[in-house]
């Protein structure tokens, strides 16, 4: 397939400064009217040819200036419109009619049906499935949108911008005219026609301008939209007073629909949102839900400054936008509840999801120099290590210089489609840091691994930490440079405070931050009257893998004492792992697994601190995952092994603390009304993880059970159904459990998705039995993107024992079945093959079996780019 580097960028010869559309949508034959504004760019010759970009595209008619084109003088296919030579004049007009079906459009990109309801996704390349058009993001243009529909079906017509107009029309239809005075990018374009139900509201911006608020859900689902209101109106205030960021138009819409590749998309002022980042009330979402709906309805608007108005100059840039946008979420939620548990949380995201990317087959950098589908770019590296590399940039400038480099980002770029460069360049300018080694972070893949180790001398009273950088080869970056890390950090005396010293030589140590830019370092600190334990990476300063040397009585001693709360949970993190390395090492071995007894009884202590919120409580005794371990051992990987590790620890745990865990667990059990406040999440984000502990430490279902039957929220129901399913598979009171679930949340597909995510992970090898029985349930579809990460997503990425099974069926399962979704939908398809991405780092059988799933996939005939791609890069 074709390769797109980025140094073969170049600017479009012409420009299309004004776009006209008009819809005649029809679920099954909709004419599509493009009448656009076509300009040269000065010093290009008029017999430069116009080429637009299409996809499945039929020409209609095409007129140039009002008059009709020789044929031959253009030539239309579905990918492309070539007009070979455009009017002498700088500025023409070019009116071309295109027909499509959307109802047939399975892919979900481009003009679909969903639930009957007309809607569209244009990222990245869905524009060109509309209509022939110059489909990259830096040729900027103000749309005006007529939608003519039948008003019976669809009296809700939707698209970006203001409404200018509306009106009958014959034959019980009627129209709508939308017009955006922002020029934007095609990908930003959204329409949406249909019959839905509304929450309305209103914001008042700083400066004093109105806007009218709506979010648009199917009728009937009104109730359960009000918490994604409150969610936007917190976003819209909190980016003006956290960035001086305000809104523009006179409407912002929302829309939910339930068929949708992504999570939702920010097209100006007409978001379009996946229903599952919408819909929540207590009985049917839980403490999660409510968090990701928060965090996603502030992601979307805050794209409005960061994606919007200022955009991508390529798709090479997405970082730019997505990076920069998670990062802002990322605060916002920080903002809304507790900043440390925030943290935590998206650390183990980070590590869960790009940490494998980065260290497998499927690495990139976080701005990508070349790729075949840029639908397959939309990556953990690019969105949660994009927001690592402007975190990081805030930890070098402070608080005071990064928003001085935002300020100027947005004052310089306004209206512009830019790239990291530029961005980079406004920090530079504020603060006069040079920041070229730092910009690595973009160019460079690979995650860099620190190692450190310390020395105290007493009689010099001087300690002495040396810290080395190293960064694996990564596919086609073989030699790496030097990194420019930054360590935040701290000298632990035996109080539990913060040591001062009277500096240091062998790098630049300012403001508690180490500036690691050379291979190694040997930094000497001076004037420490006694030994202190270092804390290093406090806060996840730095998206790298640390090893430090330290006893497991230090360590012990971080988790109880370091002032850093993210250090805390993260030193009890890593007795864990290490704790449950070594067991995972005795089980291979034939052998018992043991583990230290600080580690069976700290959590006891933990649980009933009150000193720390239940959230955090709630963190730090939630052990490693079985995944986790994966990635931490590396080579060889056994899953069963791992498995059994865990379970044995957590049995281990759940009898040793029983006493205090079971108290606590009936303590936290309050009788309160439900609110979906940070404060109440995280109680019964603490009794869930204590029921898990409790279940497993007496090996009875009776705990859970009691919490399934008397539950009066769904967190609480979900999290009991999990214990159940996960730890008591063979018993009845699982089974009947499932049942009543089942049959309660029936006519509720979003919920019935959790039933279904269950079953798909519980453990064991009869999983990929489970899951295929599944697939025929009635609730079930391979069409539908949310029932397919339900089950088929969920299985393979979060089962490991199931997808892993010694045999390889797993995979063998997991080719077949993507087989099955690509003929229809590539994009959902190539995601799902992302699971097969650690396949070499497993033992020798269990390579065999993938190398072979994933040899059937590549096999394949007339496989999509998306798939491809993919595949070929994890066989690689
Ligand atoms: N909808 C995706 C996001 O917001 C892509 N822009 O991240
Ligand atoms: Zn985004």
């Amino acid at each position: 397939g074709q390769v797109f580097r980025l140094e073969d960028y170049g600017p479009s010869d012409y420009l299309i400064p004004e776009t006209d559309l008009t819809f005649q949508l029809d679920s099954a034959d909709t004419r599509v009217e493009a009448r656009l504004t076509v300009e040269r760019r000065d010093g290009v010759a008029a017999d430069r040819p116009l080429i637009l970009d299409g996809d499945g595209l039929t020409l209609e008619s095409l007129l140039v200036n009002g008059a009709p084109v020789a044929e031959s003088d253009y030539e239309a296919t579905a990918d492309r419109l070539v007009l070979r030579s455009t009017p002498p004049a700088k500025r023409f007009e070019l009116t071309l009619v295109t027909r499509t079906d959307p109802s047939a459009n399975k892919a979900l990109m481009g003009l679909y049906v969903s639930n009957g309801v007309f809607c569209t996704q244009c990222e990245a390349e869905g524009f060109r499935r509309i209509t022939y058009f110059l489909d990259r993001p830096d040729v900027l243009s103000v749309y005006r949108v007529c939608l003519e529909a039948d008003r019976k079906t669809a009296p809700l017509l939707l698209s970006n911008g203001n409404p200018t107009d509306s009106g009958e029309l014959e034959h019980g239809r009627h129209f709508a005219v939308w017009h955006d005075p922002h020029p934007k990018p095609s990908y930003l374009f959204a329409l949406v026609a249909g019959d839905l139900g509304a929450v309305h509201d209103t914001f008042t911006t700083a400066s004093g301008r109105d806007v009218t608020l709506a979010i648009y859900v199917e009728h009937g689902k009104e109730a359960r939209a009000t918490y994604a209101m409150d969610a936007l109106k917190r976003s819209m205030r909190w980016d003006e007073e956290r960035f001086g960021r305000e809104y523009d138009l006179d409407v912002f819409n929302i829309v939910a629909v339930s068929d949708f590749n992504m999570g939702a998309m920010e097209n100006k002022g007409l978001n379009i949102f996946n229903d599952k980042y919408v819909l929540a009330d207590p009985e049917t979402a839980t403490d999660m839900d409510f968090a990701n709906i928060e965090a996603i309805i502030a992601h979307e608007y805050f794209h409005n400054w960061t994606g919007n108005r200022i955009t991508c100059r390529d798709w090479f840039q997405l970082c730019l936008k997505e990076g920069l946008t998670v990062y802002r979420d990322h605060e916002f939620s920080a903002d809304q509840r507790s900043r440390a548990v925030k943290r935590i949380a998206e650390v183990r995201t980070l590590r869960a999801h790009q940490f494998p990317e980065d260290q497998g087959p499927l690495a990139h950098p976080v701005r990508p120099r070349r790729y075949r589908e840029i639908n397959n770019f939309y990556t953990a590296t690019v969105y949660e290590k994009g927001s690592e590399v402007v975190r990081m940039i805030r930890t070098l400038l402070g608080a005071d210089k990064f928003r001085a480099g935002m300020d100027l980002y947005f004052e310089r770029h306004d209206g512009q489609a830019v790239t990291i460069e530029d961005f980079v360049r406004c920090f530079e300018e504020v603060s006069g840091a040079d920041l070229a080694q730092f910009a690595l972070w973009y160019h460079q893949a690979g995650t860099p691994n620190i190692t450190a180790s310390g020395r105290y001398n007493g009689r010099a009273r001087e300690f002495t930490l040396e810290i080395e950088q190293s960064v694996p080869p990564t596919p086609s970056e073989a030699r790496k440079r030097l990194m420019h890390i930054p360590l935040a950090f701290g000298l632990v005396g035996s109080n539990g405070e913060d040591m001062t010293f009277d500096g240091a030589d062998g790098a630049t140590v300012e403001d508690g931050v180490i500036h690691v830019r050379k291979r190694k370092h040997v930094i000497r600190f001076k004037g420490i009257g006694a030994r202190p334990v270092v804390s290093l990476n406090r806060g996840f300063s730095a998206p790298v893998t640390l090893s430090l040397e330290a006893s497991a009585e230090d360590r012990m001693f971080l988790a109880r004492h370091d002032n850093d709360l993210f250090s805390r949970w993260q030193a009890l993190n890593t007795l864990f792992t290490e704790a449950l390395i070594e067991a995972t090492q005795r089980i291979r071995g034939g052998k018992e697994a043991a583990f230290p007894d600080e580690l069976l009884a700290y959590p006891a202590e933990i649980a009933s601190d009150e000193t720390l919120g239940a959230a955090y409580r709630a963190q730090a005794l939630t052990l490693p995952a079985e995944a986790d371990i994966a990635r931490e051992i590396g080579s060889s990987i056994d899953p069963d092994a791992i498995h059994a590790a865990i379970s044995g620890l957590r049995e281990a745990i759940g009898s040793q603390c029983a006493g205090t865990f079971g108290e606590l667990h009936e303590a936290l059990d309050s009788g309160e009304t439900f609110t979906p406040d940070a404060a109440s999440a995280g109680r019964r984000a603490l009794r869930n993880v204590l029921l898990d502990y409790l279940s497993a430490g007496t090996g009875t279902p009776e705990h859970a059970t009691r919490q399934f039957e008397t539950a009066d929220n769904m967190t609480a129901m979900a999290a009991a159904l999990a214990v159940l399913a996960h730890q008591f598979p063979h018993s009845p009171q699982t089974a009947q459990a499932l049942a009543q679930f089942e049959e309660r949340y029936r006519g509720n597909p979003l919920v019935l998705d959790k039933w279904f995510m269950v079953q798909a992970t519980t453990p064991g090898p009869d999983a990929v039995e489970r899951v295929r029985g599944l697939m025929a349930h009635e609730a079930f579809s391979l069409a539908n993107p949310n029932r397919v990460r339900a089950l088929i997503g969920t299985f393979a990425s979060a089962n490991q024992t199931g997808f892993h099974r010694a045999d390889g069926e797993g995979y063998r399962f997991l080719a077949e079945t993507v087989l099955a979704i690509e003929k229809d939908n590539p994009q959902l398809a190539a995601r799902l093959a992302i699971a097969f991405r650690s396949w070499r780092s497993l033992e020798k059988k269990r390579q065999e079996h993938a190398r072979e799933a994933l040899a059937t996939i590549s096999q394949a005939k007339e496989l999509s780019r998306d798939l491809r791609d993919i595949v070929e890069r994890t066989l690689a």
